[in-house]
């Protein structure tokens, strides 16, 4: 049975239609760099925003209307949502979706009643995606709803939580492993404190360690070769998460042995929450070889908490798209819309125009960021900026040959440094917007 029967599939149209339920710029089988932009986006609708999103928020309700949804947390109702979740997601023509393991089927009275429940939704779902040819970019487990994941969960103060948390994630990691996810998601839900004088937070992050070497134990137990995920957000609903920003989650990594094993999955509204733009985290972890996804939305820079918006701006999306490009793609990580309808957005037919946005705004960034690279200008200057190292006293520097001794020697005789460059910021920003 269909539910969106007033909806075809979404086609791209061409930026001359007039037509809101169409793609303007992402053309699918269109060629950039040598890739189609299917497999340069990897678009993914994320299950707990677009089918488990009610619009309450802590001053009211929920506003949206799901008429397919019968409002009860049975197994039966969990299974029709997933077959209208997959009718979307193919009229939308995203080749992938994630999803957390309590926002698919409902958490029963028991672990073993949960875990039965999510298996049973699970046979739905890997029926639907061979049926429809969607696949799994990444699941993850909800591991901050419960209450009993009050103080966390690998770094509650409470060693059952760990427990059940590992048990939990065990059982999230062979479900995702069953549908052929290429990826599986840690994000710290409520790992973080609310309070130092109660916490012990050398013992919490040995702690959040030893879970995650548990999880890539268990992926080679069971044969999943997916790529693990960790995603940076500094707050809320912590004062502070562990998981802060890219920073922060690479030391982590480092210093606990894991770098060989997880990369980040970058979130936009969790980059600005931080006091950073994308781009910087996006640079940041490419840098360091470990940039494997995103979760693309937007914050709204008036209000401080995770208003996950869907990315309509040019500026975002080709500043994402040069960092991608940058490093050669995301694959097998995606562009992941972790990302809501505002509640005033009650209709289904505004998921469908939510994500044509998203997608449309990608497209949009991908093209620019292309042209931005074969234009060659932009590289250039940065090249360029860099010149003195590239030989003379620079390029020993680099080869790390000379010491502090033989620097004053240099300077001692030389002089004066003298300004080399101008930065040209105001010349390259004209240049942006001469692709934007
Ligand atoms: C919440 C996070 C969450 C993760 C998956 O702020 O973004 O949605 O992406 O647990
Ligand atoms: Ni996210
Ligand atoms: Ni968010």
């Amino acid at each position: 049975m269909a539910f969106f029967t007033d909806i075809s599939k979404i086609e791209y149209e061409g930026p001359g239609s007039k037509n809101p339920l169409s793609f303007k710029h992402y053309n699918a089988d269109e060629v950039v760099e040598g890739k189609t932009m299917r497999e340069h986006l990897r678009f993914s609708v994320c299950y707990w925003h677009t089918f488990r999103g009610t619009g309450a928020d802590p001053f009211g309700a929920g506003t949206l209307q799901r008429p397919w949804d019968d409002g009860t947390e049975s197994v039966e109702n969990a299974i029709n949502r997933v077959r209208v979740a997959f009718e979307f997601i193919e009229k939308l023509g995203a080749p992938f979706y994630c999803f957390h393991d309590r926002d698919v089927a409902p958490e029963g009275a028991s672990l073993a009643e949960s875990n039965k429940n999510l298996d049973a939704v699970a046979d739905v779902m890997l029926e639907e995606q061979q049926r429809s040819g969607v696949q799994l970019l990444w699941g993850t487990a909800n591991l901050f709803s419960h209450p009993r994941f009050m103080h966390g969960a690998a770094t509650s103060c409470n060693a059952d939580v760990f427990a059940y948390a590992a048990a939990q994630v065990k059982k999230a990691m062979e479900v995702t492993h069953r549908l052929g996810g290429v990826n599986y998601v840690f994000w710290g839900g409520r790992e973080g404190y609310m309070n130092l004088y109660n916490t012990d937070m050398k013992r919490e992050l040995d702690h959040l360690a030893k879970f995650m070497h548990m999880a890539v134990d268990h992926a080679r137990v069971i044969g999943f070769t997916g790529q693990f995920l960790f995603e940076p957000k500094p707050k809320e609903p912590t004062k502070h998460q562990y998981d802060f920003d890219a920073a922060a989650c690479l030391n982590f990594l480092r210093q606990y042995d894991l770098m060989d094993h997880v990369k980040l999955n970058i979130e936009t509204n969790h980059a600005t929450l931080a006091g950073h733009t994308m781009m910087h985290e996006l640079i940041y972890s490419s840098i360091q070889g470990a940039l494997g996804s995103i979760d693309a939305n937007t914050g709204d820079l008036l209000l401080g908490w995770d208003t996950d918006q869907f990315p309509t701006d040019i500026y975002l999306t080709a500043q994402c798209m040069l960092a991608i490009l940058g490093q050669g793609g995301l694959a097998p990580g995606g562009v992941n819309f972790d990302a809501k309808v505002r509640r005033e957005s009650f209709e289904p037919v505004d998921l469908f125009h939510a994500h044509i946005g998203g997608m449309d705004a990608f497209a949009r960034g991908l093209k620019i960021a292309a042209a931005i690279r074969a234009d060659g200008a932009l590289a250039e200057v940065v090249k360029n900026r860099y010149r003195s190292y590239d030989e003379g006293i620079g390029s020993r520097i680099e080869a790390g040959d000379v010491s502090f001794a033989d620097l004053e020697g240099y300077i001692l005789e030389k002089g004066e440094a003298q300004p080399n460059e101008s930065g040209r910021q105001e010349m390259l920003e004209n240049l942006i917007n001469q692709y934007v």
